[in-house]
């Protein structure tokens, strides 16, 4: 660590949710553990489970606000992300899932990472737990191949896994273009890292984080085939 050491509390955890009660509550306690000063949003989009009161009444130290995002215009998993990045106080966050796919412990690896003054540090799944079928697997790589592509054709900066929705990042990177350039974004979309990529003009000083992507015990995935067609409508959109 350098002379700078970053500490939880420069850190905000960003969970964006929709109907995620079975797990959003273990979520909070194992961050509470691993990383107990760091602030936390859960950016929500109108979840009908107990999602809210879960994250209301977590009795613990953890400094979690809800951002109820119910009555907002428009709603997804990107713009929910947008919206908690210039929510957040603190200079550096953490995009997480909220079903337990994304394993806490590897938080304050993405911490290190960051102070070691890296811009952007990715998740990488080394390995996904439970069989993909064939055709999900397929599909995952044709449209990372893609997105890599896109990268390439627009000499933007490009990571491993441009699919991922666990990364850190530092604010002041994001709030210019969030300001600036927000309909870049697809904003209903799953895949806000890709989306800053693509739209991000300059070189990223980028580092990684390898991590085992779980299973889904808890819930149902909110994947729809909408949300995959405007990730490939997304590859052809001007930025
Ligand atoms: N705020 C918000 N969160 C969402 C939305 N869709 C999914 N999520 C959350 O985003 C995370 C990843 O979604 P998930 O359905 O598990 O995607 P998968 O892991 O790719 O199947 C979970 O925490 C979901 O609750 C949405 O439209 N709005
Ligand atoms: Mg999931």
């Amino acid at each position: 660590m350098n002379s700078q050491n970053i500490i939880n509390s420069d850190f905000t955890i960003i969970i964006p949710t929709l109907n995620e009660e079975k797990s959003i509550g273990i979520l909070l306690s194992e961050i509470e553990k691993c990383a107990p000063e760091t602030k936390v949003i859960v950016s929500d989009d109108g979840s009908t489970d107990r999602t809210s009161e879960l994250v209301t009444a977590f009795d613990g130290n953890l400094d979690v606000l809800f951002l109820d995002r119910k009555k907002e215009q428009i709603h997804g998993l990107t713009i929910s992300v947008l919206d908690a990045i210039k929510t957040c106080k603190t200079p550096y966050f953490l995009v997480m899932d909220g079903d337990l796919q994304h394993p806490p412990e590897a938080i304050v690896n993405f911490y290190r990472s960051l102070d070691e003054n890296n811009d952007l540090v990715a998740g990488n799944r080394i390995k996904v737990v439970g069989k993909w079928p064939i055709h999900r697997k397929l599909m995952s790589y044709i449209a990372g191949l893609m997105g890599k592509m896109t990268l390439v054709l627009k000499k933007r900066s490009s990571i491993k896994d441009i699919m991922t929705g666990f990364f850190g990042s530092k604010r002041e990177l994001w709030e210019p273009i969030i300001d600036k350039e927000k309909e870049k974004f697809t904003l209903e979309g799953y895949k806000v890292l890709f989306d800053f990529l693509k739209i991000y003009p300059e070189k990223l000083k980028i580092s990684y984080v390898d991590y085992v992507f779980g299973t889904r015990d808890f819930g149902e995935s909110k994947i729809t085939s909408k949300i995959i067609w405007l990730y490939f409508k997304s590859l052809f959109k001007k930025s």
